[in-house]
């Protein structure tokens, strides 16, 4: 039986099967526009039990003898019949072999992570690896599929966070978003600014030394991301969680004087004053900085939690730093609360927090032209404990099992929102009690799945008792790597 995550749209099982022992990736056309692919795909399909992939004559179409050929092909036709998705692909598994088709090359990475997962391992010493003859057609419910990182509270660099994109990238997410500010930490290089960094990353939640991303890292983590087709939105938290800028500016505080380092986890204690002289050319100055070192369209403004300002002073904030993110060429993206506040048409917005509330402003700035990215705390949180006596992670929002992750609507979290403002869904994972890295994919194995699934699938396909089956069988990917995972009692391991 086929088993992907997120569930394709379309497949049509067939009756053979193809022995995959030994793969030869061909990629026609690819040169020009994503010359790294062809070898992308055959690390990523050799690192499934029982599969050797090359790819040594990116010319020739003729496969070595025994090896079965998996052509990786740019077809405008491939994907589902009406799709316009620029993700989708169709992959063709049949006598002649494996051919992935797709309309731009992040179509064909998308083919391969299926393909990776069609793999039926050896049953024997002598049986070959196999790939059941099938046809799959697939494109994505949502444009954007992402997962947050809080690299704030606790520090994670450059190696933990290549991990963690390749695993958003194999359940085909598209956004990393990093939380790389917090009054906890300042994680990233600002060159006008180098006090930020130099001063305020010393330490974290977990008691360990900190650090931050220099712009060098910052630079090979958006590759490894590019090379994956995930985008990364960096996001500067402004104007509350800030303690770690006031920690190092004076002139940010009314009375002149820094705040002290903190390593604890309250929330909503520190903030910015719009009328000091020091605040708009310390926003302009961190904003511009990042915007100059992302790749990617949006840079992130936070916005949330600020618990100790008049409404008419935060909004002056959000216009601001929507200005000045706007005038250094990017598009603003926003926690919920910024929606209280006038917003440009075409900011996002970010709803987050599950306690009862009226949302009418949030309905309000998605009909006057906010984009609305859906993190239901209850669901996609994954700092969330599973059980209650799970040793990592907060309960706030809730516990959150596989299956809450799992079995929920997009359209139904806020009442009475357009549904075409719905730009996408993102998981998110803070990390004031998640200490470290095996700690980290204990939190987002299984439930990142989940969501993925969540953002990507059509909801006419999705099925929980299907999906614990085909996350069990994730499972031996995750053993074979390395990777921690929870093996939460939802599901037959
Ligand atoms: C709420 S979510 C926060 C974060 C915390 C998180 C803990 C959001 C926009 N703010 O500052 O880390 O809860 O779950």
């Amino acid at each position: 039986m086929v088993s992907v995550i997120p569930q394709p749209l379309q497949v049509e099982p067939g009756t053979g099967h193809v022995p995959v022992a030994t793969l030869e990736v061909h990629a026609l056309g690819l040169e020009p526009t994503a010359p790294w692919l062809a070898d992308l795909a055959a690390r990523l399909l050799s690192s499934v039990d029982g599969v050797a992939a090359t790819h040594d004559d990116p010319a020739s179409e003729d496969a070595p003898s025994g090896a079965t050929a998996l052509v990786l092909r740019l077809d405008a036709h491939a994907g589902p019949v009406g799709s316009t998705s620029p993700e989708r692909y169709s992959l063709v598994v049949d006598d002649g072999g494996v051919t992935a088709t797709a309309a731009e090359p992040v179509g064909l990475l998308h083919a391969v992570q299926t393909l990776r997962q069609l793999v039926e391992a050896p049953r024997s010493g002598d049986d070959p690896a196999r790939v059941s003859h099938v046809v799959v057609h697939d494109a994505p419910r949502y444009p954007w599929r992402g997962l947050s990182v809080d690299v704030a509270r606790t520090f994670f660099g450059l190696d933990a966070l290549r991990a963690v994109i390749d695993v958003a990238a194999a359940y085909k997410l598209n956004v990393l978003h990093l939380h790389l500010t917090d009054d906890q930490g300042w994680r990233i290089e600002s060159p006008s600014r180098p006090e930020l960094a130099k001063l305020s990353s010393g330490s974290d939640t977990s008691g360990g030394k900190g650090g931050h991303l220099s712009l060098a890292d910052f630079r090979a983590l958006q590759d490894h991301a590019a090379e994956r087709f995930v985008r990364v939105v960096p996001e500067i938290d402004v104007p509350g969680h800030i303690n770690a800028a006031t920690h190092v500016y004076g002139d940010l505080m009314p009375d002149g004087v820094a705040t002290d380092a903190y390593s604890g986890i309250e929330v909503g204690f520190s903030r910015l004053t719009l009328d000091l002289p020091a605040t708009e050319p310390f926003l302009r100055d961190v904003f511009t900085d990042l915007a100059h070192a992302t790749d990617g369209e949006h840079v992130h403004l936070g916005g949330d939690e600020v618990l100790k300002m008049e409404p008419a002073e935060y909004a002056r904030f959000v216009e601001l730093c929507e200005r000045l993110i706007l005038e250094a060429g990017k598009k603003p993206v926003a926690w919920q609360e910024a929606a209280k506040a006038p917003l440009r048409p075409g900011t996002i917005v970010q709803y987050w927090d599950t306690h009862p509330m009226d949302l009418t402003y949030l309905v309000d700035a998605a009909k006057a032209g906010a984009r609305i990215i859906l993190s239901p705390a209850n669901r996609v949180y994954l700092d969330m404990k599973y059980t209650a006596d799970f040793g990592l992670g907060q309960e706030w929002a809730g516990l959150v099992e596989v299956r809450d992750s799992y079995d929920w609507e997009p359209e139904e979290v806020v009442p009475g929102l357009p549904v075409d403002t719905i730009e996408g869904v993102e998981a998110a994972v803070w990390t004031e009690r998640i200490p470290t890295r095996d700690a980290l994919f204990t939190m987002l194995l299984p439930r990142l799945s989940a969501v993925a699934e969540v953002g990507w699938s059509a909801p006419e396909r999705k099925d929980w008792d299907d999906y614990r089956r085909r996350v069990a069988r994730e499972a031996h990917a995750w053993r074979r790597a390395g990777i921690a995972f929870h093996e939460s009692a939802q599901v037959d391991w």
